[in-house]
């Protein structure tokens, strides 16, 4: 199996979680999204948007988007399932992990930020901002969710999910542009009990070996 990845990229991030829970090695081919290697020819060929994450099965199969990409390997690896099958608990999974994947994280890829800059001339401090802005409204949806919904030491319960998979990439970027994360105590709990497991450590972004400052 193949995974093309970034250090730093949190979508990545998320399936290499999925991966070190599952126990499962990959060859890891580093796309630098900081030099734009993502919109090369030859990695436009696996993923027509040009991103990563892009997973190769054994039999050469490609896939792309990683909330895809870890049910795929939630069915290939049942054990220690990542999306439950009891519907409301599956829901509530979903809800947190599409709230991440579908109303965070997209408002501050690498290519947005890189539209607002280069054609709408939006400048660094303004970019900032909004990055901030959509961040804050996101963890505290979230924050909400796991308050009313969630039960500790993971987002729900005792097992990690697609939620912690989803949650703690997103946080670390957070917490690497420097948002204030104290209005979300529940979210940063879970975050912390995920950095402290030997899975969660070996998927993070300085373990990887395309890892630069
Ligand atoms: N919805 C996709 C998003 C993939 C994605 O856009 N990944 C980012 C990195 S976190 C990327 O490759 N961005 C490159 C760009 O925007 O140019 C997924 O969940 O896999």
């Amino acid at each position: 199996m193949q995974l093309y990845s970034f250090f730093n990229s949190s979508t990545s991030y998320r399936v290499r979680i999925a991966l070190a829970l599952k126990g499962q090695e990959v060859e890891y081919h580093g796309v630098n999204l900081r030099a734009g290697e993502q919109r090369l020819a030859q990695h436009l060929e696996l993923s027509r948007i040009g991103g990563v994450p892009v997973f190769v099965d054994d039999n050469g199969v490609a896939l792309t988007q990683s909330l895809a990409i870890i049910d795929y390997l939630d069915a290939l690896y049942p054990q220690a399932p990542l999306v439950p099958t009891e519907p409301l608990l599956r829901a509530r999974v979903l809800e947190v992990a599409q709230l991440i994947a579908c109303d965070i994280h997209p408002l501050n890829n690498v290519r947005v930020l890189g539209y607002l800059q280069r054609v709408l001339e939006v400048g660094l401090e303004e970019k900032d901002r909004w990055y901030a802005h959509w961040v804050a409204e996101g963890l505290s949806a979230l924050e909400v969710l796991l308050q009313r919904h969630g039960s500790g030491p993971y987002c729900f319960g005792e097992q990690p999910t697609l939620a912690d998979c989803c949650l703690v990439p997103q946080v670390a970027n957070a917490e690497r542009m420097g948002c204030d994360l104290r209005a979300y105590p529940r979210v940063v709990a879970v975050y912390d009990h995920c950095q402290a497991q030997p899975a969660f450590q070996r998927a993070a972004p300085s373990q990887q070996p395309d890892f630069t400052q």
